[in-house]
């Protein structure tokens, strides 16, 4: 009944050393340890190496060290009766939340325009210094939820698209069945949408030609939904009126790509939130002990739907 911790990306000594401080019951080993794999019921990844579910024949849960779990989903030799689960909790949805504020700020309140301005020594006290302010948020899961009632407070007009139905106060709330409505209402594109089959490529022409002219794009879940060019193409058509990206299709993004340049696109390195190891490293023991009991982990992912 031991534990596994596996990246190829991340550094995993501040992990380890969480682990072994929280808990110094459980057997915790990374794979270079030289540890029996057999005894391996519960397997903590973030990018875990290729090959890697098929050589812990005991495998009982996979816990993911973020929120995303589509590192996980994309290995397709995950056992059948394996649980999945993921980070969840305030640590996660505060600053995801302060994030995107941040961004839908900056564009509503035009702070790219008045930086340029400032280095051209320009004094522009327009008329009207404000952007739109309905703001629409694609995934409505904790994440989206958190945001679209802060947006709330500060006054913004607030539309969600999700699967089911969901019941916020003062959030208008669409079917994914009815996203030409909701994008028809808004002027601002908030993403938050896991990454699955049915997202890739959506943030895409075929999407941003039913946006209202000059909507602004944010993207802070993952680079699998977007199409580069057509948000640089959809820039230049007046579709979008520039996008704040912090997730690409390739991370690092290539010093070549035409994004870093672009000046009605802003970027930031996929920093939007990072799991922080003090609130994930009690959640995993946790789930671990409920499923070495028989029970179910508190936060499940569902297998079909893929998060
Ligand atoms: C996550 C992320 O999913 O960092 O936790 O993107």
């Amino acid at each position: 009944m031991a534990i596994l911790i596996d990246s190829v990306s991340k550094n995993l000594n501040p992990w380890l050393l969480a682990f072994k401080s929280y808990d110094d019951q459980e057997e915790i080993f990374c794979f270079d340890d030289a540890v029996d794999l057999k005894k391996i019921t519960t397997a903590v990844v973030w990018n875990h190496r290729s090959g890697l579910f098929k050589l812990l024949p005991n495998l009982k849960l996979i816990a993911s060290l973020g929120a995303g779990v589509d590192h996980i989903m994309n290995d397709p030799d995950i056992p059948d009766d394996t649980l999945i689960t993921r980070v969840v909790g305030d640590g996660l949805s505060g600053p995801m939340s302060n994030f995107c504020i941040g961004a839908i700020l900056h564009h509503q309140r035009q702070f790219d325009k008045y930086l340029i301005d400032k280095s051209n020594k320009i004094w522009d006290q327009e008329p009207n210094p404000e952007r739109g302010m309905n703001v629409g948020i694609m995934g409505m899961g904790a994440l989206g939820t958190d945001l679209a009632q802060k947006l709330i407070i500060l006054g913004f007009k607030v539309f969600g698209l999700s699967k089911s139905r969901k019941n916020i106060s003062n959030v208008v709330s669409y079917l994914d069945s009815e996203l030409d409505v909701f994008l028809g209402k808004i002027n601002i594109l908030v993403v938050m949408l896991p990454a699955t089959e049915s997202t890739r490529g959506i943030l895409s022409k075929r999407l941003f030609d039913r946006l209202n002219k000059d909507t602004y794009l944010i993207n802070v879940a993952r680079g699998h939904h977007q199409v580069n060019e057509d948000i640089i193409d959809a820039i230049e058509e007046r579709q979008l009126s520039g996008a704040f990206l912090d997730v690409f299709p390739e991370e690092p993004l290539s010093k070549r790509s035409p994004l870093w340049n672009h000046p009605k696109i802003m970027i930031t390195p996929h920093i939007a939130v990072v799991t922080k190891i003090n609130e994930a490293v009690p959640q995993i023991i946790a789930s671990h002990r409920k499923v070495m009991a028989g029970e179910l982990p508190e936060i499940l992912v569902d297998r079909i739907k893929g998060y």
